[in-house]
């Protein structure tokens, strides 16, 4: 049976990974109305990807015993105005993610559950590569700069990305 606490915290990150979803979808939004096919693939399968992560601990909360409870998702908003600003907020959002899956672990430690930081270790690993892959895609957009037909040469590229349903835990 899993702790109330960690129950709980398992909740919040629930919520957090489904707000990454619709976050996301905003983005994806973005990158259709400047025709951007390529990115509105990255984005769409982002979102897939945000889904499972959600999906994953519902059910890991359930295999344990535990209820879930759904909160709330805040509305997104899309502070950035060019695809760079708009990679930058992807990475900070990322980070800040990192940030609370490592809060995460730190509940399952307190509550001495070595099944749940077992499970959690993928998340961390999946927030290494995020982190990664985002930041190298900002490196990229900020090099191409103004350059357009570079900017078209990349979305190309992001359009044979595909969602691989990841195999959680
Ligand atoms: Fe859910 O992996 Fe990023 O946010």
């Amino acid at each position: 049976m899993i702790d109330k606490k960690l129950e709980n915290a398992f909740n919040d990150q629930i919520n957090k990974e489904f707000y990454s979803a619709y976050l996301y979808l905003a983005m994806k939004t973005y990158f259709e109305e400047l025709n951007l096919k390529g990115f509105v693939n990255w984005f769409d399968v982002q979102v897939q990807e945000e889904q499972a992560h959600g999906m994953g601990m519902y059910d890991y909360v359930h295999e344990r015993g535990g209820v879930v409870e759904l909160g709330a998702i805040d509305k997104p908003v899309v502070e950035g105005k060019t695809p760079v600003e708009v990679f930058e907020q992807v990475l900070h959002h990322e980070e800040f993610v990192t940030s609370r899956i490592n809060a995460l672990m730190d509940v399952a430690e307190e509550v001495k559950d070595r099944a749940a930081l077992s499970f959690l270790n993928w998340y961390l690993k999946e927030q290494v590569e995020e982190e990664s892959n985002v930041g190298g895609l900002l490196q990229t957009l900020k090099l191409i700069g103004d350059d357009k037909k570079a900017l078209l040469i990349l979305d190309k590229d992001l359009s044979t990305r595909v969602f691989n349903p990841p195999v959680i835990g």
